[in-house]
C-alpha cells in the first residue's frame, strides 16, 4: 500500500475534510479580495500609503508606480467607480477634487502639471474607484499616449 493511501486508510474522512476546508477558505479569500476596493482600503487607513493630503471628503497619496517625479492620486472617500458613473449629486465633490489637485500642486511647487482621470479599461483604468492622477516634475507630450 502506498504511503498516502495508508494515511487515507487510517483517517479517510479528516484528510478530505481538511482539503475541502482549505479550498473553501481559499475561494472565500479570493472573493473577499475581489470585492475589497484598494482605494477604499487606503481611504479607511486599512492599506498603507503615503498620504499627502486628507480632508472630510478627499484623500491624496503617492502613486505606487510613479510615472513622473511627482505622481499623486487624488480620490474621493466615497466609492465611485469612475468619472462616468458619477452623478449630479457628486457635483460638489468633483469640484473639490479638482480644487484639491490645484492646492496640492501648489504645495508641491508644481507650476506646470497634468491632471488625468482614466475612465474605463480601454483608457487605462485599472483601479475602479474614481481617481485623478496629478503628475508633474517633467515635460509632458501631447497628445497623451
Ligand atoms: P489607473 O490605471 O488610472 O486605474 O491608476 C491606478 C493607479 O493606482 C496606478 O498608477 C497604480 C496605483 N496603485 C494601484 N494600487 C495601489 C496601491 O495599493 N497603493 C498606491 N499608492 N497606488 C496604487
Amino acid at each position: 500500500m502506498r504511503v498516502e493511501n495508508v494515511a487515507k486508510a487510517k483517517c479517510p474522512l479528516s484528510v478530505d475534510i481538511i482539503q475541502q476546508a482549505f479550498t473553501f477558505i481559499y475561494i472565500f479569500y479570493i472573493i473577499i479580495q475581489m470585492k475589497e476596493c484598494i482605494f477604499c482600503g487606503i481611504a479607511a487607513g486599512k492599506i498603507q500609503s503615503q498620504i499627502i493630503y486628507q480632508d472630510d471628503d478627499i484623500v491624496a497619496f503617492k502613486d505606487l508606480n510613479p510615472q513622473a517625479p511627482a505622481h499623486i492620486l487624488i480620490i474621493p472617500i466615497k466609492h465611485i467607480e469612475s468619472l462616468a458613473s458619477s452623478s449630479e449629486e457628486d457635483c460638489v465633490l468633483l469640484g473639490k477634487l479638482q480644487l484639491a489637485a490645484a492646492k496640492i500642486a501648489k504645495e508641491l511647487g508644481l507650476k506646470d502639471f497634468r491632471l488625468v482621470a482614466n475612465n474605463g479599461k480601454g483608457a487605462g483604468q485599472s483601479v475602479f474607484h474614481l481617481h485623478y492622477h496629478l503628475m508633474g516634475g517633467r515635460r509632458f507630450m501631447w497628445p497623451a499616449g
